[in-house]
Formats: C-alpha cells, structure tokens, sequence
C-alpha cells in the first residue's frame, strides 16, 4: 500500500518510522511518502495562510499549495491509479473501525494535513472532482491540526494491511469482538502488591474462563460504552404507538433519576393545583428518594430524541402487581402513551400474579377515564395526607380469555 502524507510539518510523521510500520515501511510493504506543504507555495514567504472570508478568528489554509500538491499526486490528464483522499477535520465523518478496514483494501491513500482554522473548501470540492475523497474526525476533541489524526489513521489502516502484523491470529480474534468491550488481561506475577490475578484464570477450566471473560466484556462495556449496547433493554411499545419510531421504551437506569424527578414535579404540580394540596409522594419526594424506590421497582422510560417523556414503575405485592407514578410529559400527553406504559408494565407482570392494582386521587375524572378504559375498577378507598385516595383493581386477563 502506498500512502502519501502532505503537512506543514513532515517532522510531525517521524513516528511512522518506528515499530510496527517502520518495519512494515523497511520490509517494503508499505510505501509511506510524506511531503512539505510549502514546497508548492510560489512566494518568497512561502505562506501557506490567509485571513478568512466573512471575518472571524484564525487563519485559513490556501488553495493553490494544496492545488500545486493534488496536481504532483495524480495528473489530471492522465488515466494513472489515483489515491483515496483522506482529509482529517473536526468536521468530518468519524473514523471508525469498519472505515479502516475498507481503506485497508485500497492500493493508494492520501492525507491531507491542515493546521489553523482548516483548508479552504474548495480544495475538498476540487479533490471530489478528480478522486475519491474522505472528510474523516478522529472523534470529538479538538486537535491543533490534522497531522495526529493521520498518524492515528495510518495505523489503525496500516496494521489492516495483509503481512504488516506477523500474527494475523490477532487480528482474526479482534474482528469476532462482536461491538464489546476487550475484556481484562493478567500476566506474571500472580500476586503483585498485594492484587491477585482473577482465581479463575489461573483454574485451568477453559469454558469456565470463556464464561468470566464474555462476562466481563458485557459488564464493562455497559458501564463504559453504553452507546456500543444497540438498543439497550429497548422493548416493542404496542398498540397506537408502535409505529412511533421516535419512541424508545427501556428499562430506567440510575442515572435516570434526575430526570425522573424532573419529570415528576412536571407532570404532578398540576395536579396539586387540581387538588388544592401538595401531599402527594410523587411531587414531594426528594432525589434521594428517587434513587431509593428505584432501587425496589422495576422503573421504564419512554424517551424522544434523547429526554424522558413518559415512565411507569411497578413491583409484585401478593398475588397483584403493584404498577404507579404513570407519568407522561405535558407536551406528550394525550398520544396514548400512558395507555401503553399501563399496557407495557401489565405485560411485564411475572407469570403467576393475578391481578393489577394501582393507586390514584379520587373524585379525578381524567384518572378514572384513563383507568377505566385500561378495565381497572375502584376496589377501594383511603386518605393520604388528607387527600382521597382510590386503589384500583384490574384482574389479569389469562390466556384462555
Ligand atoms: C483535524 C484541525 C482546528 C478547526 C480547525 C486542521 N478529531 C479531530 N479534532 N480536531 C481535528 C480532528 C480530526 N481528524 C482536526 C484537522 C485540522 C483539527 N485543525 C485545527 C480546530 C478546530 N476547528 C486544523
């Protein structure tokens, strides 16, 4: 593979020397070139920046060098193998595994390097016109240039590259990882300042090891990566919003807690109003408490773009489950969303409970509505802090009907 590494600082790509691609560089598997940007400037200065158009911090990097460099890569006139262009910018498409490995199979790649505010555009619109062109972030940091996004590019695209690792096993075992997290690693010694290796490892019990290490990959990449889990605990919302894509039903997680409290004083305040007082757990609850019941109640979520609009928590008690703090929030109400959280949190009863129960205020038309189109009655009555409570009853309809 040949890569070409244009930069106003060449200096920049001595790494590439060493290690792995050095090597790979002297065995003549990879033809890596890095070239001076200035060496295509025409001025005595050699500048290589310009102020920007439309005013605005920083200098902009010229077109004509770049122009001069595109043109010494590939000449347009003639019908050559032309390079891959890879252009590093916060602003691009982020590199990821699957893009070095498709790069991994072309036969040429060129970089370009920007320093201050980027390159001017057209340089990418001229490039498009005569190669194929990749806008590529290393992810989202902000680096001075684009010269450590080449290196680490290179690299992972590299080391891809049939031959550049002796030991292709490596490879092979990288690419079954399956979107989890590696798991930990252990050598000698056994006991190191008083850390021991995991006893497990050093059993011999190889499924037993298989086991603990797949383990190990889940728990970590949960806690790490929780954006690698596809549709993390996602559940089927039915009924009339199942074809809402926009809606992702989950199970709550911790740090959901906040938000929930959130959405608790949103959608319980009106309520205080209606009733003319502030005695209702859901509204008064701190936090704290939040945190604590989550702990004891199976608690869903019902996102949109991102926020929480819509929970439900429920818990066995006795033969009933015990399903409350029905929320759904006041720019989302009316859609059928408390409907389907009841629905949902009914469904998710364990096999052998027998009823559903739930708690609301009494004399409140808009709860016994929706109670009573979900086939809950009123099975009894209390007070809460002085307010009139109704308990509610819906007996589990079985399979047989
Ligand atoms: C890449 C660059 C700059 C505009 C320009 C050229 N993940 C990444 N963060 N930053 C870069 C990158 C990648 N790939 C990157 C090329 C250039 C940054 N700069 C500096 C910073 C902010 N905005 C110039």
């Amino acid at each position: 593979m040949r890569i070409d590494i244009v930069s106003i600082f060449p200096d920049y790509l001595e790494p590439l020397d060493i290690s792995l691609l050095g090597t790979a560089r002297r065995n003549g598997l990879l033809d890596i070139r890095v070239h001076d940007l200035r060496q295509w400037t025409g001025d005595r200065h050699r500048t290589v920046d310009d102020t920007p158009y439309g005013g605005g911090a920083g200098m902009v990097m010229r077109p004509e060098p770049w122009g001069q460099a595109l043109d010494s890569l590939y000449a347009p006139d003639s019908a050559a193998a032309r390079p891959h262009l890879i252009v590093p910018s916060p602003g691009g498409h982020v590199f990821t595994q699957d893009i070095a490995g498709k790069l991994a199979s072309e036969p040429w790649l060129a970089f370009a390097c920007g320093r201050y505010e980027g390159i001017d555009e057209r340089v990418v619109d001229e490039a498009t016109a005569l190669m194929p062109v990749s806008v590529l972030s290393l992810g989202d940091y902000v680096l001075g240039g684009g010269e450590v996004a080449a290196l680490a590019m290179v690299e992972a695209i590299a080391r891809l590259v049939p031959g550049v690792i002796g030991n292709e096993e490596s490879l092979r075992e990288e690419s079954h990882t399956g979107g989890l997290l590696e798991y930990p690693v252990y050598t000698k010694p056994p006991s190191w300042r008083g850390r021991e290796v995991p006893e497990v490892l050093r059993s011999g019990n190889h499924p037993e090891i298989r086991r603990w290490r797949e383990q190990q990959r889940r728990q970590r990449t949960a806690e790490r990566r929780p954006d690698l889990v596809p549709d993390q605990g996602m559940v089927e919302l039915t009924g009339a919003l199942a074809h809402r894509k926009d809606l992702r039903l989950t199970s709550a997680q911790p740090g959901d807690a906040g938000e929930l409290l959130t959405l608790a004083r949103a959608c319980w305040l009106p309520e205080a109003e209606e009733q003319g007082s502030f005695e209702i757990p859901a509204l008064t609850e701190d936090l704290a408490d939040v945190q604590r019941w989550m702990a004891d109640w199976l608690t869903w979520v019902v996102r949109m773009d991102g926020r929480i609009v819509g929970s439900v928590r429920a818990r066995r008690a006795g033969r009933n489950f015990d399903i409350g703090r029905l929320m759904v929030a006041p720019d989302v109400q009316g859609c059928g969303l408390g409907q389907a959280l009841m629905q949902h949190a009914e469904r998710s009863a364990p096999a052998e409970l027998t009823g559903f129960t739930v708690f609301a205020r009494a004399h409140s038309p808009r709860h016994e509505r929706l109670y009573r189109r979900a086939g809950y009655r009123v099975s009894g009555h209390s007070q809460f802090g002085g307010v009139a409570t109704v308990e509610l009853f819906k007996p589990r309809r079985t399979e047989a009907g």
